[in-house]
């Protein structure tokens, strides 16, 4: 019963908000793309070159990350549920990815200034 009752304090101690991985500060150069089920979000994200971007896993199903970004390629592997994967991206451009289990049905974009 003790743990049953940590569990509980560590849920409600998250409740405000702050853990929200969708939440992006613009100034603290580093962003977070959500990857669940056949979708990223969000879609389209714009960041300043030298920004590291977090992809964190959710959802039920398997998905990656697959894309180049500039000189840089991006091969995640295929995470279920969760996983993270931070890559700094330093290549000025709109580069495309998508996801390697889901093709373009499951795609998004990085405009790097
Ligand atoms: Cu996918």
């Amino acid at each position: 019963m003790a743990a049953v009752a940590a569990a509980a304090l560590l849920v409600g101690a998250c409740g405000g908000g702050s853990h929200t991985p969708a939440a992006v500060s613009p100034g603290n150069l580093s962003f977070v793309v959500r990857v669940s089920d056949n979708v990223f979000t969000p879609k389209a994200l714009t960041v300043p070159s030298g920004t590291s971007v977090t992809w964190v896993w959710s959802g039920k199903n398997k998905h990656s990350v697959v894309g180049t970004f500039g000189s840089q390629d991006v091969h995640s592997p295929t995470h279920q549920g969760s996983g993270e994967l931070s890559v700094t991206l330093h290549t000025p451009g709109t580069w495309e990815y998508e996801c390697g289990v889901h093709g373009k049905a499951m795609s998004a974009s990085i405009t790097v200034n």
